[in-house]
């Protein structure tokens, strides 16, 4: 079963998508997510430039070995380019593996080891009010699991505030937008937000929030310590994680479970904190982590040390790397949690797709595959636009993570 075709679309129904294609002698094809918000074209080039060229006439059925290949053939490792092009390439070849056996994908992965997939939506408000209220329609959509960002009083766009959409979009055409930033305004008013919120909802509804790297440890211990009454399911991304120990000293002063690792790459990025227990969530996922195969190796050790899965999935993730992200959640003993934001009804006609959403949870379907297609036609009538994401500055000007 050789590879015969190998191509690369890029599209922008409603925002930019870089998809792989690979197609089999025998006519079977396969597809992967290799979208890199913000440097979409780097990815692109990555894998026609290549990737692509080397791929021709080599068996699709060796998907571990085309990892391998991929990633100590290049002799320069890891990196969001290099293992965003790998990801799309693996799960290609996972996708063709399926459909040539006729099943869906999660039985190849061991099959389920649910009924479905828990997921959490994005509720965001200008004011807590507004989140309430967006928390309301969540929770009326049938959502167990919610994620609440609300913009901080005095801040001008504050992280995360959607403006009532099922979907944040933050990439923007032309240049960066500015955001302002103010850590301890932020940590004065999470905790006022977070208490209404539960005076409003009750225990129930699982709650996260997002930091989006914006603390030091100590302030991010201050957060997680004031946020404990209100038991949120996770704080996401409370500092940056370049610097794996730095969560020791979060880990010393709270209990609120934390969650790291959309922005990982390998397995590498996160052995750490995982053989050290210093989070209770790895949100690495398919597009940005090397694929389906390498995906499961951080499972795997995950598993080892009782930390859960939490797969990123913001509307910049394609389709084709949802799906694939739920037949692995599907699959694993330690799966915690899936994001889901919607995409747009464009992103949604160009990828037409089996999964469904039903009382606060997603299946990813029993298509042979992964259950998602690209309608190609459709998509050249959304060409590539550049766009960027946002920067983040101190009222003083200092340029801080965004
Ligand atoms: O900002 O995917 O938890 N979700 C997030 C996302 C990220 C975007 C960046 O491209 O933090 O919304
Ligand atoms: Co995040």
């Amino acid at each position: 079963m050789k590879i015969a075709d190998a191509k690369v679309i890029v599209c922008s129904p409603g925002r930019n998508f870089v998809t792989l294609k690979l197609v089999t002698e025998d006519g079977l094809y396969g597809l992967g997510d290799a979208t890199l918000n913000g440097r979409e074209l780097a990815v692109a080039s990555y894998l026609n430039d290549h990737v692509l060229p080397t791929l021709i006439g080599a068996d699709a059925r060796r998907i571990e070995d085309t990892w391998q290949l991929l990633y100590q053939g290049a002799y320069w490792r890891r990196g969001p380019v290099t293992m965003a092009a790998i990801a799309a390439v693996d799960t290609a070849l996972w996708d063709i593996k399926a459909k040539s056996l006729h099943v869906p994908l999660y039985q190849l992965l061991g099959g389920a080891s649910r009924e479905h997939v828990l997921v959490y939506g994005h509720a965001s408000g200008d004011g807590i009010e507004d989140a309430v209220k967006a928390v309301a329609d969540y929770l009326a959509l049938g959502y167990r699991a919610i994620r609440v960002q609300c913009a901080v009083p005095g801040l001008p766009g504050t992280y995360g505030v959607g403006g009532g959409k099922l979907f944040y979009e933050p990439a923007a055409r032309h240049a960066p937008p500015v955001n302002i930033w103010s850590s301890e305004r932020y940590l004065e008013f999470v905790p006022r937000l977070f208490a209404r919120l539960r005076q409003e909802f009750g225990p129930d509804p699982h709650l996260l929030h997002d930091v989006h790297h914006r603390l030091t440890p100590i302030e991010a211990a201050r957060l997680g310590k004031s946020l404990e009454p209100y038991h949120l399911f996770w704080l996401e991304d409370p500092t940056p994680a370049e610097v794996q120990a730095r969560f020791r000293l979060i880990r010393q002063h709270t209990t609120t479970p934390l969650a790291v690792g959309e922005v990982f790459n390998t397995i590498y990025d996160c052995h750490q904190l995982l053989e050290e227990r210093l989070v209770d969530y790895i949100r690495a996922t398919v597009v940005h982590a090397g694929g389906i195969s390498h995906l499961r190796k951080i499972a795997a050790l995950a598993e080892l040390h009782q930390v859960r899965t939490g797969c990123h999935g913001a509307t910049d993730l394609s389709p084709v790397c949802m799906a694939a992200a739920l037949h692995f959640d599907l699959s694993v003993h330690n799966f915690g949690i899936q994001e889901y934001m919607r995409h747009s009804s464009d992103t949604d006609r160009v990828f037409p797709h089996q999964y469904r959403f039903e009382a606060g949870a997603l299946h990813p379907g029993n298509a042979p595959g992964l259950g998602v297609d690209i309608d190609e036609t459709l998509a050249a009538q959304f060409p590539y636009q550049r766009a960027y994401l946002p920067v983040n500055r101190l009222q003083d000007g200092t340029v801080h993570s965004w």
